[in-house]
């Protein structure tokens, strides 16, 4: 156990090239007598492993482990811990803040076979489902029934990832993120204990709410390996729109009109031009209509009543209006393939931000202005879930990526009462600027939680402060 340290530090933010060091012989036979020989992969089969899918973030690893269930997590976690190997879990590989990449020399604890599913029960409207499984394979599962957590990675996610992120994503204005699906979880401490309540009682004050704790701890306090997650109804006679609109605050006063005069609203989303363009130019999209617009917001809602009330909210505006499968998949090919966009022109900074409503306006229509005068040559691309009060700001540097994109974004965010992270974690990449969002009191309150779940501090040590 380490030793009790005095003060809480925000880690190191920066991502490093990793020098790792490399298992030796007996460490490689140790780990495969655990999860068999060919699931401890080295040298260039660990590449894939060991970068992010932005390719901001390339780290390296001594080692990949693919365990097969949670005995062998607990085995893995277990050893790595008493050889002193710090461990990045990873699932689907598609986070964005660098948070499930080996970037200083970690041991990287694949998820991905654990990919059981368990029967759906109708009765609690309940799944349990392993770390491994994706979100689409766990919103596949029920000819009636769905997950609300909808993300444009939802084939590749897993739902170990999601909950370690607290995914958020199209439809958190009706479902909420990740942790509202929680009903309970599996995890496995960095000593090798296995923690589990998964009986998927909606009715349970026994204790601490763990589960609700693992959901956005970023791998940081243990390694979930199965979840017991709430479905909801499957959506019917959905209807999406896309409505062209003059400005962002025309986007977002229409989407908070939404919220109350459409009651079978799941998502509000808005767009820019410059991100169409580039879909259009790179992706082989169509331009929905021959002239550009300031602003996009797709819209989509569920019910009989979908199609008259959308009608009646977006009056005269320019929309086109979707029903067929087809059509609006089309519709939401402009949304859903945005996160593509800046990389087609540089290798992007992903900053997912959130703001009060009241500020959401300014936010949207200064934040290019403020990262153009920290770096001229940027490109800043702007979108995302409106009606959470969210905004995701992709810049492409054209300086050195050296922080003064994140200080001018985060210091304009925190100016209107915002949050560095609506979404997607705080990761390496948000690290230094933690307290732009939460006070001395809080981080030290983290590290001391973190302390309690994983003293040794194996787990994703780059990331969160720890004592
Ligand atoms: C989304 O809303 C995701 O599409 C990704 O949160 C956002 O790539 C991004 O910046
Ligand atoms: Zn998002």
């Amino acid at each position: 156990m380490a030793a009790e340290p005095a003060a809480a530090e925000p880690a190191d933010a920066e991502p490093a090239d990793a020098e790792s060091a490399p298992l030796g012989d007996a460490e490689v036979r140790a780990l495969a007598a655990m999860v068999g020989a060919q699931h401890v992969l080295t040298g260039d089969a660990t590449a894939g492993y060991a970068v992010d899918w932005t390719g901001r973030f390339r780290g390296a690893t001594p080692a990949v482990i693919r365990p097969a269930d949670t005995a062998e997590v607990a085995a893995v976690l277990a050893w790595c811990t008493g050889a002193g190997r710090r461990v990045v879990p990873q699932g689907g590989n598609t986070g964005l803040v660098g948070g499930g990449v080996p970037l200083h020399g970690e041991v990287v604890l694949s998820l991905a076979r654990l990919a059981g599913l368990g029967p759906v029960d109708p009765g609690s409207r309940q799944v349990t489902a392993g770390a491994g499984v994706t979100l689409a394979q766990v919103g596949a599962a029920h000819p009636d029934l769905d997950l609300a957590v909808r993300i444009a990675s939802r084939d590749s996610a897993t739902v170990g990832g999601a909950i370690s992120t607290n995914a958020g994503g199209l439809r958190v204005l009706r479902y909420g993120p990740m942790r509202a699906q929680l009903r309970g979880v599996e995890a496995v401490l960095s000593d090798g204990t296995v923690v589990s309540h998964l009986s998927g009682l909606v009715k349970d004050n026994t204790g601490y709410d763990y589960p609700g704790l693992l959901a956005g701890s970023e791998g940081t306090l243990a390694v979930v390996t199965r979840a017991r997650l709430q479905l909801v109804p499957r959506a019917r006679d959905l209807v999406t729109v896309l409505v062209a609109l003059d400005s962002p605050a025309a986007a977002h006063s229409l989407a908070v009109r939404a919220l109350t005069e459409v009651p079978g609203l799941l998502s509000a989303e808005f767009m820019t031009q410059p991100g169409l363009d580039l879909l259009i130019e790179h992706a082989g999209l169509r331009a929905p209509w021959p002239q550009p617009s300031p602003a996009y917001l797709l819209l989509e809602a569920a019910g009989a009543d979908a199609l008259d009330d959308l009608g009646e909210l977006i009056g005269a505006w320019p929309a086109a209006v979707a029903q067929e499968a087809a059509d609006r998949e089309r519709l939401w090919a402009y949304r859903e393939r945005h996160p593509e966009a800046a990389g087609f022109i540089g290798t992007p900074i992903k900053l997912d931000v959130s703001v009060p409503a009241a500020q959401w306006e300014r936010l949207a229509t200064t934040v290019a202005a403020v990262v153009t005068a920290a770096d001229p040559g940027a490109t800043t691309l702007v979108y995302g879930h409106v009606a959470d009060g969210n905004l995701h700001v992709n810049v492409v540097p054209a300086g050195p990526a050296d922080g003064r994109h994140e200080d001018a974004v985060f210091g304009l965010v925190a100016e209107l009462g915002g949050s560095i992270s609506a979404e997607h974690g705080i990761g390496v990449l948000k690290g230094r600027w933690l307290g732009l969002a939460r006070s001395a009191a809080e981080r030290e309150l983290f590290a001391r939680i973190r302390y309690a779940f994983d003293p040794a501090g194996t787990l994703n040590p780059a990331i969160l402060p720890r004592l």
